[in-house]
């Protein structure tokens, strides 16, 4: 039987009646039936059944059910405010709801990966690894929606298809592809960052016969390798992780790679009851310590230059990071990602770590990137380059000569075969903006937001846009997101939302929107900032340049977070400076902080680098 036959008649038929690629049929497969089972057998359930909801009034809309929606929820429901959040999925938890792929795992330490907003769920909530499965941290998901009671107030399988600013009624209208039609005073994006999956066009992709997968839309049931022929496509971080892990079952593993990339091993190990017992005994203390870093997450880090260390204890200290393993390998020194010698120095050493592993001098070259060190997201692995040593593993460099098409059995790179049973596109995500445009967001003047970031995304402090009034976006582009840890910029987001939505109504305000001014002013900023960093100098997602056809824009904001915290704290304490607020008699007047106290932390700029480079060069806006 053909995989298409099991995703449903009428998909099949429009994917084969209609050029639209197998990549489209994927996720439409999964939309439409409400399952990510993409080559399963098994029949594929419809989605639940249930009336639209139309002209309900709430005080706010949430769309996305990650750890961003829930925790805005939450933070709403503790405010007496109304709200609804849609899902597009069928349960909570976002990322780690979809990436469902062999080897998925947080690579931010478990004990700090994990919201912070509630010392008795620190208390109570046992990691089990020091980096959490996605299977645990789905069920931490799922325990914090019931902890917390939010499902009553999600409605799932139900995708936000348009939101649309009504200028007379100061609010939002939204609509879902399940017709719902429901007001709300407040739109909040909780849509992730990477959660848009880039499926490239390849040629000849509806010829192939096999499945193929992506890794950012896994099918729920997993998918049994054994004895298979693989194919994947991709070497970022959900390639380093599946690929170890796939080539445990299949009977030949071929890897198709443009750039090669930078990883760490991670030394991943079991927690014991006495280090969790210790670690919680002194929680509050290690949330403060994540908080005043600029990744927002704390491991112990080295300011000094790298430039200036005798070799030999460069040498030494980079053998001792190594060995410890994970992202803080690039705190080894403060200056690895603004001087370019001195990256070199952690290049060479790492470059000399993966001829160490693999045997093949000319596969080990493949693998040795040429790009600076930590340029793109720096992975993290388990037994990545030890994989290349197994017998039935062959990487294929497509750097020169790209993928030239599937056939029915396989992918063709420059004339030569590679016959496969199935394959995996590890092929990432349209990072940051990917999840907006999938939304027709229409604010003032009819204009939508696709149209008003189509040179690159604009966005006052990440949050909010001007011409969207009261739309909010959590960790949206121009936020440190992505370069801190998720949940905890996540919930910095989500507190300083809750106190200005708290303020407006505490002083009768209709609706706020970013000046103009202020917006271009900050837009600059991360930009000039930016350039401060070697992180700019390569082709990645982070600039989105890793898909044709996007604008190349720094988009998170690489500052640190400690010191955008700080900005955020003065527009608050400013009444919202920046923001022009309608309807209210008293405008900018100074709010009641209710939930971003926690933030306010110590901004020491000397041990904030490697963001504090940045910082002294372009100051803050
Ligand atoms: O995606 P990626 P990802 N032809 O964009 C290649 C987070 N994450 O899903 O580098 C051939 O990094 C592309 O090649 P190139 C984390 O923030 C975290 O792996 O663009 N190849 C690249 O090799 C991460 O950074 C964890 O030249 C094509 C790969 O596909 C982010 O998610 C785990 C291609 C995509 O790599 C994204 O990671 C997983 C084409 N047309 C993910 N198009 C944790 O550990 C793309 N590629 C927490």
């Amino acid at each position: 039987m053909h995989w298409l036959d099991t995703i449903g008649v009428d998909i099949a038929m429009d994917f084969r009646a209609n050029p639209a690629t197998l990549a489209n049929a994927i996720p439409r497969a999964i939309e439409e039936n409400g399952s990510t089972m993409i080559a399963d057998t098994t029949a594929i359930t419809a989605r639940r059944e249930r009336a639209a909801e139309v002209g309900t009034v709430f005080d706010a809309v949430v769309v996305g059910a990650g750890f961003a929606g829930m925790y805005m929820l939450h933070r709403l429901r503790g405010l007496g405010f109304s709200a609804r959040v849609f899902e597009a999925g069928s349960g909570v938890g976002g990322t780690w709801y979809w990436n469902r792929y062999p080897g998925a795992r947080c690579d931010v330490e478990s004990m700090q990966y994990s919201f912070s907003f509630s010392e008795k769920l620190d208390q109570e909530w046992n990691w089990s690894e020091k980096y959490a499965p996605q299977p645990e941290i789905l069920s931490y998901a799922n325990h914090v929606a019931d902890r917390f009671d939010l499902r009553r107030h999600i409605v799932f399988d139900t995708r936000v298809i348009a939101a649309t600013f009504d200028e007379a009624a100061k609010g939002w209208l939204i609509e879902t592809d399940r017709g719902d039609k429901v007001a709300a005073k407040f739109c909040i994006m909780a849509v992730g960052c990477l959660s848009a999956p880039n499926r490239p066009n390849f040629r000849g992709l509806d010829d192939f016969r096999g499945p193929i997968y992506h890794t950012g839309e896994w099918p729920h049931q997993g998918v049994d390798f054994t004895g298979l022929r693989v194919g994947v496509v991709g070497t970022g971080s959900s390639a380093i992780q599946s690929i170890p892990i796939i080539a445990q079952q299949a009977s030949a593993l071929t890897v198709f790679q443009r750039t090669a990339t930078w990883s760490v091993p991670a030394w991943n190990e079991k927690l014991t009851p006495e280090y969790l017992q210790a670690a919680k005994a002194d929680y509050p203390a290690l949330r403060a310590k994540a908080r005043a870093r600029p990744t927002g997450f704390y491991f112990p880090f080295n300011t000094k230059p790298a430039l200036e260390a005798n070799p030999d204890d460069r040498e030494q200290q980079y053998e001792e990071a190594w060995a410890r393993g994970g992202l803080p390998f690039l705190g080894t020194y403060g200056d690895l990602l603004f001087e370019k010698a001195a990256n070199d120095t952690i290049a060479d050493f790492a470059r000399r770590k993966i001829r160490g592993i693999v045997k093949d001098p000319v596969t080990a070259d493949l693998l040795c990137p040429d790009n600076v060190f930590g340029c793109k997201r720096l992975c993290v692995d388990t037994g990545y380059f030890e994989t290349y040593n197994l017998p039935h593993v062959k990487l294929v460099d497509i750097s020169r000569t790209p993928i030239e098409r599937f056939t029915a059995d396989g992918i063709e790179v420059d004339g030569v075969k590679y016959r496969l049973d199935a394959v995996v596109c590890a092929t990432g995500f349209a990072a940051m903006t990917g999840s907006f445009d999938k939304i027709t967001i229409t604010g003032r003047a009819g204009l939508t937001l696709s149209e008003k970031w189509r040179a690159g995304p604009r966005a006052y402090l990440g949050i909010a846009s001007a011409g969207f009034p009261n739309l909010f976006m959590i960790t949206g582009p121009g936020s440190p997101s992505v370069l801190a840890s998720m949940i905890q910029a996540i919930e910095q987001h989500v507190d300083w939302l809750a106190d200005c939505m708290g303020h407006m109504r505490d002083i009768g305000a209709a609706s706020i929107e970013p000046l103009a001014e202020d917006e271009d002013a900050w837009v600059e900023h991360v930009n000039e900032v930016s350039k401060v960093s070697l992180r700019s100098t390569c082709s990645s997602w982070y600039v989105g340049s890793n898909m044709p056809g996007r604008p190349r824009v720094f988009m998170p904001y690489i500052g640190g977070f400690p010191i955008y915290v700080q900005k955020c704290n003065e527009v608050m304490t400013g009444g919202f400076s920046g923001f022009v607020l309608e309807g209210a008699p008293v405008g900018n007047a100074a709010p009641e902080v209710r939930y971003t106290e926690r933030w306010r932390v110590p901004l020491d700029i000397d041990v904030i680098s490697p963001a504090a480079v940045a910082a002294r060069r372009v100051p803050v806006v």
